[in-house]
């Protein structure tokens, strides 16, 4: 299977994150890239396809705002990351969540996801690497993986978080869409809820979102990922959520899977994106599930089995010495 990755992308490296009350040390570090590209082999460099597949998704102020922000910071006269602290309200629907993290995050987006003056040219780098794997199955081949870094799926159309910017299932998914494939399918298999894919797509009946993660009634990002959102307008039905608890194993996880499996099967999609995170090991030290790391191979048959066009970008996964082999299992199983 071809692999995509630009060093570009180690360039994102913020040292610190706010979390729990405290700032601790960021999770999404340059080395998760260095030990999945050992245990694949390598990967090949993509080509530059410019900046216009990102802005079929994301606003033009957003991307603006991504490059600007650092010299902002700086000119403020502060030291550091640019990290925020006053946020305007986002409106939710009303949900009755009582753990603390979803009622301080309630007013906010969120202060996990620092902006660095490297930022722009990684989340950049890491498009442009969805977007080559995408075209090479768009040629011909039948899977391809984009060794995403940094990921994607909490970013919505003008917003970050959740160490995400540019939303590269997303920019994926609709470069399918522009290049004449009618309907397209996201399969996010990350313990998170990929809100941000979610948002983009929630009112468009020619994408179809499809997600397996913790439930967000105890676990981030909270606000999204409940069973009962399915999509509006246009896009009703063309959402399907299914949240799962703490500590589930293969079992529950892969039957899971495959109910995502058979809707996507009734939407009959001509392309598929999968958002892949290996937060879901049992050694994750952010996450809660227990799959194992043959588990990913067994999980990634069941998707092949289907025969769609694919083409997988990676997501979260933060145990950094078995990133590796866990990304190496997913793969075989194709
Ligand atoms: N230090 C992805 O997996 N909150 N993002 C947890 C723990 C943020 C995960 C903070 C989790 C975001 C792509
Ligand atoms: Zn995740």
């Amino acid at each position: 299977m071809r692999a995509f990755f630009h060093p570009d992308q180690l360039r994102h490296a913020p040292a610190l994150e706010l979390h729990n009350g405290g700032f601790t040390a960021y999770a999404e570090v340059p080395a998760r890239a260095d030990m999945i590209l050992t245990a694949i082999g390598g990967a090949e460099v993509p080509a530059d396809r410019g900046e216009a597949p990102i802005l079929r998704v994301h606003d033009a102020d957003y991307c603006r705002f991504l490059r600007e922000a650092p010299a902002l910071w700086q000119a403020a006269g502060r030291a550091g990351e640019a990290i925020p602290y006053a946020f305007p309200i986002v409106g939710r629907r009303p949900l009755r969540l009582d753990r603390i993290d979803a009622l301080l995050g309630r007013h906010g987006f969120d202060a996990t996801t620092p902006i660095t003056a490297e930022t722009w040219d990684a989340a950049y780098a890491s498009a442009q690497t969805a977007l080559a794997a995408t075209q090479t199955v768009l040629d011909g081949e039948r899977v391809a993986f984009a060794l995403c870094r940094p990921p994607g799926h909490h970013a919505g159309a003008d917003y970050c978080g959740g160490y995400c910017h540019l939303n590269v299932a997303a920019i994926a998914a609709q470069a399918a869409r522009d290049a004449g494939r009618a309907r397209v399918a996201i399969l996010d298999i990350d313990y998170h809820h990929g809100n941000g894919t979610q948002d983009i797509f929630y009112d468009r009946a020619d994408v179809f979102y499809a997600s397996v993660h913790a439930d967000p009634a105890s676990d981030y990002p909270f606000y999204w990922g409940h069973a009962d959102e399915r999509g509006e307008g246009d896009g009703a039905g063309t959402t399907l959520n299914l949240p799962l608890p703490q500590g589930t194993d293969l079992a529950t996880f892969r039957a899971a899977q495959a109910t995502a499996l058979d809707a996507i099967t009734a939407f009959a999609p001509d392309f598929l994106v999968v958002s892949f995170g290996a937060d879901t090991w049992e050694g994750d030290p952010i996450s809660r599930f227990r799959l194992t790391t043959p588990d990913y191979a067994l999980l990634a048959a069941d998707i092949a089995a289907h025969g769609w066009p694919t083409a997988i970008v990676m997501e979260g996964g933060y145990a950094v010495d078995a990133l590796g082999a866990n990304v190496a299992s997913f793969r075989s199983g194709f």
